[in-house]
């Protein structure tokens, strides 16, 4: 009794009792992947930073390193504490009367960890629960000092720290990736003159005009309420009944039931504000703005029976892609554009510009680039960063303001106020990856974890004792652009907002045979998840006023007569300007016809043709894709030539699905192992049936047969077959692979 040493002996070290110290330590022969980090924390992203990109960023130039490094904690070669940072001897063990005794009551060690990890959750947000973050950065392309004082775009070439957070809007947090929904598009400029946030999604418009409906919206196509399903879906009946109810979703639901729902990567996605917003310059001048975000890797999404296999194979589809992207050294980019224009043309508009159902199509008002985002930091810790991210659409800078959008009303209120739910008191503003980069001075006091620790005896304003500081900054500071009102009090709508359908009709039109085809599926897909015929009637006789042929073809794949079109709120709508904008199809931003990114897989097994696997290896690599050799298992298969290929993962852990391309090399043992495999048929299955990228090589065009695909193959745009992996070959694969897909192979139902 009291000698330490002596307590010691009851397995202090439960690892070492194990052998876990054994365990882990690099077995002989492993490759260790993950190089340890530094004790200064630094993340792969940052040292790829400097090795791809030149040196490390000037201090103060991706600011948001700077001001969270404060907090940033490394427990590299320390000890383990309490929250006291008392050291503690014995993490395995409580305290008992005797080994076989009760546990003690003042183990004030266990109570700690306990009660910590009891209160470890925070409630979800109640909207766009699933996220996934990255720190970057704004560049400015030149001075837009004419139409905005937004400190960010005073000058060419200033950097303003952002960090981005995309999101699925109606799954809970642990729901998967692939969901059929709008994707969140939220950044966060930490601009030198406060914090601006530009929570914008992936699809330019909204279901409804009203913040009034929102919680009606969410209610509906969140799981419904008696039995919480379905899950990220909104593929059932509440959800409908309420969109059915509610013409002036029609155009949304375009865009809902297109492919942008379901995009191959948040890299490869546009952003949008949404609403249209003012700018507001030096001298006061104000011009009404649409915020545009378009990716360097243009836009591409995957198909729907794709999506819902991905949900299974790998939930974290987007999440992953956007992770390895960064710690790749690929840093995701894109262009913020912007439409501008005054009161007067909008005025003129035949749809009103506070509708947020509207767009302001590009052929009316070009898109100008007027800067690029960077994102080139994961964050160090989900939980801390991603999740604690409190993005606000009333965070508005000097410069940037509201417009009367009375969706955007809502939204002024409602995400200061969710926070205080989600994060625990209105102090939310301190967490480090809130907080400004602008000083913070007010007399704002107290309130629950409370970070600062404010000085002296004033906190109030107007004050002599404190010398009458902080001051109000007068025109230095945020002025609200000075908007004449003088109106009744009404419940009510603009007049425009009762036209509901042109620029659904607008939509469809502008999209290719096979954007439209899939949009009439999506239809398909989610009515039938509908039990109540009446709500499939009702879509149908909406969709009738926006284009009769999509109407009867939803109404054909669901069995049913054409029920007559609903009745019109406007039945004689104004002109619109644009009837068809190419811009609206996905295939207007290619991309650069690059494989950069894209992951291919290349097939192998026992016998495969080695030097087949090394060409197309580098040669897809050299061109900056990501490949992986996929074996009936992982682990090394001896090549025709007698030598190794290691193959990092296996046909079953990841499936056809998760990736863009294919290759089968040949060699005749390995194909008749891959023929025998169901896996590998189903593969190859998958691949041809979500239009990708196909190349068989010599004997390994038995494969494609066992795998049911016709005969005639050589015919299928993007299936390419060669007798071996010539330059030729080689050159003629990626070609084709920077294509994304060949829909010109799709039919319905699904051939193979
Ligand atoms: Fe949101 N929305 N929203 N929303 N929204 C939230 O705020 C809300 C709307 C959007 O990654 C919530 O912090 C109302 C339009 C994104 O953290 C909440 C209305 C657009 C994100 C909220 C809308 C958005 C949110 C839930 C109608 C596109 C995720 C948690 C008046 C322009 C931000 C939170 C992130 C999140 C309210 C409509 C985008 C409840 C009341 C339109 C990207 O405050």
């Amino acid at each position: 009794v009291g000698d330490m040493s002596a307590a010691m002996p009851y397995n202090p070290t439960k690892a070492a009792e194990h052998g876990y110290e054994n365990a882990l330590a690099p077995q002989p022969g492993a490759v260790v992947q993950a190089p340890s980090r530094e004790a200064t924390g630094s993340t792969l992203s940052e040292k790829n930073r400097t090795e791809k990109y030149g040196e490390e960023a000037a201090a103060g130039v991706n600011a948001t390193i700077g001001s969270l490094q404060r907090v940033r904690a490394d427990a590299q070669d320390q000890p383990l504490t309490t929250n006291q940072g008392v050291k503690i001897s014995d993490n395995q063990n409580s305290l008992k009367a005797g080994l076989r005794g009760p546990a003690l009551l003042k183990d004030f060690i266990l109570r700690e960890k306990i009660t910590h990890f009891d209160h470890e959750r925070i409630p979800e947000r109640v909207v766009h629960a699933r996220g996934s973050g990255a720190h970057g950065y704004f560049e400015c392309y030149e001075p837009l000092t004419d139409l905005t004082r937004a400190s960010l775009f005073a000058e060419k070439g200033k950097i303003t720290p952002v960090f981005l957070r995309f999101s699925t809007v109606a799954g809970e947090r642990g729901s998967k990736d692939t969901a059929r929904d709008v994707r969140g598009f939220a950044v966060k400029f930490y601009t030198d003159e406060g914090n601006w946030d530009l929570v914008g999604n992936n699809m330019p418009v909204f279901f409804i005009q009203d913040a009034m409906k929102f919680p009606d919206l969410v209610h509906a196509v969140k799981p419904e309420p008696h039995h919480a399903m379905p899950q990220a879906a909104s593929a059932h009946d509440t959800y409908w009944d309420f969109v059915s109810l509610t013409p002036e979703s029609t155009h949304m639901l375009m865009w809902q039931m297109s492919d942008r729902a379901i995009p191959r990567s948040f890299r490869m996605m546009q952003g949008f504000g949404v609403h249209t917003f003012r700018l507001v310059n030096e001298r006061g001048q104000s011009v009404f703005v649409k915020f545009h975000w378009n990716p360097v890797l243009g836009t591409h999404s995957l198909v729907w029976d794709e999506a819902v296999k991905i949900s299974g194979a790998d939930p974290d589809f987007n999440r992953r892609d956007l992770w390895e992207a960064i710690e790749a050294g690929d840093y995701p980019e894109w262009e913020l554009g912007i439409q501008t224009f005054t009161e007067e043309q909008a005025d003129a508009f035949s749809f009103d510009v506070l509708d947020a159902t509207k767009i302001v199509p590009e052929e009316l008002v070009p898109v100008v680039p007027v800067g690029r985002l960077v994102l080139n930091r994961n964050p160090d810790n989900f939980f801390a960063e991603t999740e604690q991210v409190a993005f606000c659409a009333a965070h508005v800078v000097p410069g940037i303001d509201f417009t009367n959008d009375p969706l955007l009303a809502g939204r002024i209120h409602s995400y200061i106020d969710t926070q205080i739910t989600r994060l625990g008191g209105p102090n939310f503003h301190e967490l480090p990856i809130n907080a400004p980069l602008a000083p913070v001075q007010n007399n704002q006091r107290d309130g629950m974890h409370r970070q600062a620790i404010h000085r002296g005896k004033v906190a109030y304003e107007p004050n002599s004792l404190a010398g009458g500081c902080p001051f109000q900054a007068g025109t230095a500071g945020f002025v609200s652009f000075p908007e004449p009102v003088v109106q009744d009090e009404v419940r009510g709508k603009p007049e425009k907002f009762a036209e509901h359908y042109a620029q659904a009709t607008l939509f469809y039109a502008s999209q290719t045979d096979s954007e439209k085809k899939h949009i009439a599926d999506a239809f398909r897909f989610e009515l039938s998840k509908v039990t109540v015929p009446a709500i499939r009637q009702r879509i149908v006789s909406m969709l009738r006023n926006a284009s009769e042929e999509l109407a009867a073809t939803v109404a054909q794949g669901l069995g049913m007569e054409l029920p007559p079109a609903m009745p019109r709120a406007m039945p004689d709508p104004p002109k619109p300007e644009v009837t068809v904008s190419p811009a609206l199809s996905l295939t207007a931003r290619p991309g650069d016809g690059g494989i950069r990114t894209r992951k291919i897989a290349i097939l192998v097994a026992d016998g495969i043709d080695g030097p087949s696997v090394w060409t197309l290896a580098d040669a897809l690599q050299a061109a900056g894709a990501v490949v992986r050799l996929v074996g009936p298992r992982i682990g090394p298969f001896e090549t025709s030539d007698g030598k190794w290929v290691d193959a990092d993962a296996s046909i079953e852990n990841q499936p056809g699905v998760l990736f863009d391309g294919v290759a089968v090399p040949d060699g005749s043992e390995a194909i008749a192992t891959l023929v025998s495999d169901g896996r590998a048929r189903e593969f190859m299955q998958d691949q041809f049936r979500h239009c990708k990228t196909i190349l068989a090589l010599g004997g390994a065009t038995a494969l494609l047969e066992a795998a049911g695909i016709a005969a005639d193959a050589q015919d299928q745009p993007g299936l390419l077959t060669a007798d071996k992996a010539d330059g030729g070959t080689v050159a003629e694969f990626i070609k084709e692979l920077g294509r994304h897909r060949h829909f010109a192979r799709e039919t319905d139902p699904p051939a193979v």
